[in-house]
């Protein structure tokens, strides 16, 4: 096995999927504390209102982190509680942070911190319009800036933002992340918006002097054409360029691809240029690339569609392959792919498209990666005992952490792995019954029962693979 000693073994989660006090000590609401509480936006209406209440049981969770072994915990902050209304500062939610930031030091356990993972402050959303209009910039910046002075000198990895790919085709294409708004146009100018946003804080960054590496995590599904033909490998590719390529490349490179361009020129869709954008987004190139990933998608010529491509078949669950599926069916279809088993929400299984992944990257940009997400969405059982006997996902990780070291064997260069997630948590679309964790939270779709952790055999499992730093798979 190839991994290298500095190799950071790691899990990850964000604040609105754990932390609850959804209102304590100052905190404002999100989009997603107001959009989840009108009946029928989420499932069975479940909300994070209490999720896993990391807020008041961090210290417990950081010390089964310190038990497992965990070399690092990606976590995410919140912006309405640093920043109530999104522009003043809340000085509790600051030391929540210094506290948990702290707290994972003294364990041992590297801070991996992400600036924004969709709690997006409500008052800027009732002010302008959030991600659409361009005064997000100037106030997510001085966000970013209070992060930075007051961790700057304790995080070593910063990541920007999550899955920019996902939160926005969520929230303005397939409207159902908020705000709920289904217009492609306004999809691209939210994207464009949020890019400028990405490199004024990366910007800053750089200005502030700050010794750490900064990268954003994005949703990257390695596209695969169904066929051969010829038809079908251009199908595929213009999906890499219109579903990845077309944000990869601006936070790599500084630049929108050309074919997405001109792709998205054809569809009529523009992104609104003004003075002193390109310039901007050639200064906030990061240095790492976060890679969140779950599925390869598979693609065949809009013609050669044979309408096979399934919508999921798990049962009283939401199905949606949060793949940035954009209107494109003029040029592309998702397609099956027979050789891949599916997930119970119908995510391809496949540990090979991560090594696919790693080294389309590597090639396209050359860049470290941080593998800033990765795992199994499954139900679980809890057993009278108190076990929870997760065969199912030990095997899909243990897949997934071999693709990586032939990954690294092929050239790549792999900073870390942050497994999704360390504990239970609540899933955007899916409530409590989809869990990730390697420590599972007694808490169920309707009821936050007395949220008992308890050890998965995963964790077990991942305890020696950090021991053993990936050499004991089994
Ligand atoms: C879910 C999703 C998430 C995401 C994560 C993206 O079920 O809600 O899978 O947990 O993976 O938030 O960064």
């Amino acid at each position: 096995m190839s991994f290298q000693d500095e190799f950071l073994w790691g899990s990850a989660s964000a604040a609105y999927q754990i932390e609850g006090a959804a209102n304590l000590d100052g905190k404002g609401d999100s989009i997603w504390d107001v959009y989840s509480r009108v009946p029928g936006n989420t499932f069975k209406n479940t909300t994070g209102e209490v999720a896993i209440d990391f807020y008041h049981r961090f210290e417990q969770d950081i010390a089964l982190m310190k038990e497992m072994g965990l070399q690092a915990y990606r976590f995410s902050v919140s912006w309405p509680r640093i920043m109530t209304d999104g522009r003043s500062v809340n000085p509790k939610g600051v030391e929540f942070y210094h506290k948990v930031i702290d707290t994972l030091i003294a364990n041992d356990i590297t801070p991996i911190l992400t600036v924004y993972h969709w709690d997006l402050p409500q008052a800027l959303q009732d002010d302008y319009q959030g991600w659409e209009s361009r005064e997000i910039i100037e106030d997510f910046t001085r966000y970013c800036e209070i992060l930075f002075q007051e961790y700057g000198d304790k995080v070593p990895y910063w990541v920007s933002l999550n899955e920019q790919n996902i939160f926005t085709s969520l929230g303005y294409l397939q409207a159902i992340h908020p705000p709920k708004v289904s217009d492609f146009q306004r999809f691209i100018n939210a994207n464009h918006i949020a890019n400028l946003a990405n490199a004024s804080a990366v910007k800053k960054f750089r200005e502030m002097g700050i010794e750490a590496k900064i990268g954003a995590s994005f949703a990257y599904s390695p596209a695969y054409a169904q066929s051969a033909k010829p038809e079908d490998v251009i199908a595929a590719e213009d999906a890499q360029e219109l579903q990845d390529l077309f944000w990869m490349d601006v936070y790599a490179k500084g630049r929108y691809p050309k074919i997405a361009l001109k792709r998205l020129e054809t569809l009529n869709i523009h992104i609104d240029f003004q003075p002193g954008d390109k310039e901007l987004l050639a200064a906030g190139v990061c240095d790492f690339m976060g890679l969140n990933y779950y599925q390869s998608a598979t693609f065949v010529a809009a013609g050669n569609k044979q309408s096979t491509a399934q919508t999921g078949n798990a049962s009283q669950v939401s199905v949606v392959s949060e793949i940035s599926d954009i209107p494109t069916d003029k040029l592309f279809a998702r397609a099956d792919n027979e050789y891949l088993d599916m997930t119970d929400w119908n995510w391809a299984i496949d540990p090979n498209g991560l090594r696919v992944a790693l080294r389309r990257i590597t090639s396209r940009y050359e860049l470290p990666i941080l593998i800033s997400e990765n795992g199994l969405g499954a139900f679980d059982t809890l057993t009278e005992e108190g076990k929870v006997h997760d065969d199912y996902r030990i095997n899909f990780l243990r897949r997934h952490v071999e693709a990586i070291s032939d990954a690294i064997d092929d050239g790549c260069e792999v900073i870390g792995y942050c497994t999704w997630s360390c504990q239970d948590l609540f899933s955007w679309l899916n409530g409590y019954a989809k869990r990730y964790g390697f420590i599972y939270v007694d808490r169920d779709e309707e009821s936050e029962k007395e949220l008992k952790r308890y050890k998965k055999d995963s964790f077990y499992w991942y305890q020696k693979v950090i021991q053993s730093n990936g050499k004991q798979l089994d």
